[in-house]
């Protein structure tokens, strides 16, 4: 039998995309930074010019779930991390926004088969949201150590070696079947993003 691990160490070859949604900027750019220290500290080149993460900025966590989906089905990454804040407050707008998005990423990622990294703080108060994005632990330092598990993980569960980022394409492109999945796939070979 085999064991399927993913590791922290193979990662120059990894590609992930950031989502990040700007609401509660304060917390989110931190959990940010916690992030791209992760991925750097492990080998990652965070530049945003580099070949290796890319970043998209979104308004909010409701509008994650669209942004990651289509950066999946782009083909171009191992893993997406989607890195926002939602805190309850004193509306409903919480449970309707934190529903969505939690929702929504786990869609993203059974829909296309690319890891999707639930890193949305959902907290009652902006204290308990900053005592996770920083004051006492960096969650987005988490999150980061996520994505490079699933993505190495992903490459082994999907027979793909360490250089050989199109078998990866083409063993996620086979995820993707049925009619409903087809019709919204837009057309990866051209490379487009949203
Ligand atoms: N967006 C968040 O990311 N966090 C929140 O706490 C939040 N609340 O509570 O309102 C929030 N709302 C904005 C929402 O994500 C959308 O951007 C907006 O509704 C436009 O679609």
């Amino acid at each position: 039998m085999t064991v399927f691990e993913g590791n922290f160490t193979q990662t120059e070859s990894l590609r992930f995309a950031i989502v990040i949604g700007r609401f509660n900027d304060l917390v989110v750019g931190k959990l940010l930074e916690g992030c791209q220290d992760c991925l750097k500290r492990h080998g990652v080149d965070i530049d945003p010019h580099g070949d290796q993460v890319d970043f998209y900025w979104v308004p909010g966590c409701f509008e994650i779930p669209l942004v990651a989906r289509q950066a999946a089905l782009s083909r171009r990454y191992d893993a997406v991390i989607c890195l926002g804040a939602v805190i309850r407050g004193q509306t409903p707008h919480f449970d309707f926004v934190a529903g969505e998005v939690s929702k929504g990423i786990a869609a993203a990622a059974f829909q296309t088969g690319v890891p999707v990294i639930f890193g949305v703080v959902t907290t009652d108060t902006m204290q308990q949201a900053l005592e996770r994005a920083g004051i006492k632990s960096n969650l987005g330092w988490n999150y980061g150590m996520s994505a490079l598990e699933m993505g190495s993980l992903m490459r082994q569960v999907n027979g793909v070696g360490a250089n050989s980022y199109g078998q990866l394409a083409a063993a996620s492109a086979s995820v993707i079947s049925g009619e409903a999945n087809r019709a919204i796939a837009p057309d990866v070979s051209s490379n487009q993003m949203v």
